[in-house]
């Protein structure tokens, strides 16, 4: 049976602190990666790139927010479009753009799942949380906030409002190891699953993932992967702005992406904050084509058994 999957730009760079964002589905769209699904088998349907009209500014409370008219328009355009997708496909594929494009992914993937009735469950691969609302960001970088905003925390009056919320239990982070005190907190107050880099050192990969895996399945619930490129580490995957060292090693991420693709699970992603200004050679660009190809099916070898 062949399988359906949709590729969505979505070059937002106003939640970010510097340009380069807005580069990224280019950069992907160069590197390969409606190609790579295809030669995989799937039926693939580009749906171009978003984009948003100019907005007139909008000023907060907060003074260090910045861009807060567009990052809005970004994040009620796309959830319209992430909704979308995923009622006509079967793995939407939404390429950024900074992370900001994840409050409205995530919003628009939420109201799907409630057309199914079924939970939404989201990995989150940073090494950020992505927690702030925006009344705690100090930096005023929007994309420092979308996992706050979906999870249904205050002071998003700002932001479109929520139509379903996603539980915070249902968040599986990995790879975090950079935290600012606020969001330290609102880990603690909201009891996030956060397996920082420490953890994963000392556990590996596998087994956190399979647990979480476990707790999709037997919900029946949808699994979205918002993937960060500074989940990597930033010696293999320089195009990112907001690099922090001691990330992923090449062989955990595909890991982590192969256990997702044999667990048969993922139902949409996100694939931000690739930043092409950045990049060396495209060689960024291309590890991420090829995560993306070991959770749409490369392997090396068939395997005689499954894990599951
Ligand atoms: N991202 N916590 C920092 C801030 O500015 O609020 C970093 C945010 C990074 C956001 O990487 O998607
Ligand atoms: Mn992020
Ligand atoms: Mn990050
Ligand atoms: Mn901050």
């Amino acid at each position: 049976m062949t399988r359906t999957c949709s590729i969505l730009g979505a070059p937002v760079q106003t939640g970010a602190s510097q340009p380069g964002c807005i580069m990224g589905p280019a950069s992907l769209r160069t590197a390969g990666l409606l190609r790579t699904l295809a030669d995989l088998g799937w039926e693939v349907t580009d749906l171009g790139d978003l984009s948003i009209g100019a907005q007139e500014p909008v000023t907060h409370a907060n003074p260090a927010i910045h861009d807060l008219a567009e990052t809005r328009a970004w994040i009620e355009a796309l959830s319209e479009a992430a909704f979308n997708a995923a009622q006509t496909h079967d793995r939407p594929i939404f390429i950024g753009g900074d992370h900001a494009l994840a409050a409205g992914t995530l919003s628009g993937i939420a109201r799907h799942a409630a057309t199914q009735a079924r939970p939404l469950f989201v990995l989150w691969l940073d090494a950020h949380p992505d927690l702030h609302t925006l009344r705690t960001t100090t930096s005023g970088n929007l994309h420092g906030t979308p996992v706050a905003y979906v999870t249904g925390q205050p002071d998003f009056d700002a932001f479109p409002p929520l139509e379903a919320s996603i539980d915070p239990a249902n968040f599986c982070m990995m790879g975090i190891r950079s935290v600012d005190p606020a969001e330290r907190e609102r880990i603690a107050k909201i009891g996030m699953e956060v397996h920082d880099m420490r953890a994963l050192d000392e556990t590996g990969v596998l087994a956190p993932l399979r647990a979480f895996l476990a707790r999709v399945r037997a919900a029946n619930g949808l699994l979205h992967i918002s993937f960060d490129v500074d989940f990597l580490d930033p010696e293999i995957a320089p195009a990112v702005g907001t690099t922090v060292p001691g990330g992923a090693t090449f062989r955990e991420a595909h890991l982590i992406m192969e256990e997702l693709c044999d667990s048969e699970l993922v139902t949409s992603l996100d694939l931000v904050e690739l930043n092409p200004f950045l990049d060396e050679r495209g060689r960024t660009a291309k590890l991420i084509c090829d995560l993306t190809a070991s959770l749409f099916g490369r392997r090396v070898l068939d395997r005689m058994t499954r894990s599951y």
